[in-house]
């Protein structure tokens, strides 16, 4: 069979297009593929609302491939294994309580996962800004990532969303906006971003599930974002935190919206 090379270029295009027009309107838009991110979207998806990704690096996955310091093994506590074993990821026990994934199965099996289950992901997008109406954010303002990178001028485009889920890690980026932008007074303390604070495992573990939850209206903090936002402390490379967390935001907004 003849290949033409218009023919492969048009069903990229084309195809591209449905997809990009589809996903200007819709239930959720999540902002950032880590782990956090892309657990929220599969239990979404799974639930049937038209869910949404956009990431601005071409992988996905986040912080979860270098597991800690490039040693590609993530720790997973006793509480989230369940999830592990949700989405078919393999687990070895360490310690009692302690129990090992390969962070490239890990991360490569969820995208699947929620990519299958109807999460629609765009790579290669960045969220520079959100649309806000009456005090409530609406939607996200997207650009390519290479026209941010390459610092070009050029406009970005608009899409609405009923909610919008942060989960853009340490930089809480979306909050940061709101806050910098809109004049919104955030759920936290201060009504302003509160910081995270330095490493301990254990609380941060803890604090972060309880943190993914509304940050104004029509916003959602989820995963390192949320700790970033109502304060909390780091982890490091224990990720059952960011996988409960994601499970948790999905919950609450397959509630919200139904
Ligand atoms: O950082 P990231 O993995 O966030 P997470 O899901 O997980 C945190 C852990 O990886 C780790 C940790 C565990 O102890 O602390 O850091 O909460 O994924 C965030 C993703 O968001 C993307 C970014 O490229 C990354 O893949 N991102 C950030 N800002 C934007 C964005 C933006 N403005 N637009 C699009 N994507």
């Amino acid at each position: 069979m003849h290949l033409d090379e218009i023919k492969i270029s048009r069903a990229i295009i084309e195809s591209y297009n449905k997809k990009l027009v589809d996903a200007l309107d819709v239930d959720v838009a999540i902002v950032g593929a880590g782990p956090a991110g892309m657990v929220c979207g599969y239990y979404l998806a799974k639930a049937g609302k038209k869910v949404v990704l956009f990431e601005r690096k071409l992988s996905v996955g986040g912080g979860m491939w270098g597991g800690g310091i490039m040693f590609n093994e993530i720790v997973v506590q006793e509480k989230a294994r369940g999830i592990l074993d949700e989405f078919g990821i393999k687990s070895r026990r360490y310690e009692a309580g302690y129990y090992l994934a390969d962070s490239i199965e890990a991360v490569s099996t969820i995208c699947s996962k929620a990519v299958k289950a109807g999460l629609k992901i765009f790579n290669l997008i960045s969220v520079e800004d959100v649309m806000v109406r009456n005090k409530e954010v609406k939607g996200l303002v997207l650009n390519w990532s290479a026209v941010e990178i390459a610092k070009l001028h050029v406009d970005p485009i608009t899409m609405r969303a009923k909610v919008v889920v942060d989960a853009t890690g340490h930089p809480a980026e979306v909050a940061r906006i709101i806050e910098r932008k809109s004049g919104i007074r955030l759920n936290t303390k201060t009504g302003k971003t509160m910081g995270e604070e330095s490493m301990w495992a254990e609380a941060g573990e803890e604090i972060i599930v309880k943190n993914s939850k509304a940050v104004c209206p029509g916003l959602y903090a989820c995963g390192m974002c949320a700790n970033a936002v109502f304060g909390g402390p780091r982890m490091g490379p224990i990720f059952g935190g960011m996988l409960l967390a994601g499970e948790k935001v999905a919950k609450d907004l397959i509630k919200k919206l139904s």
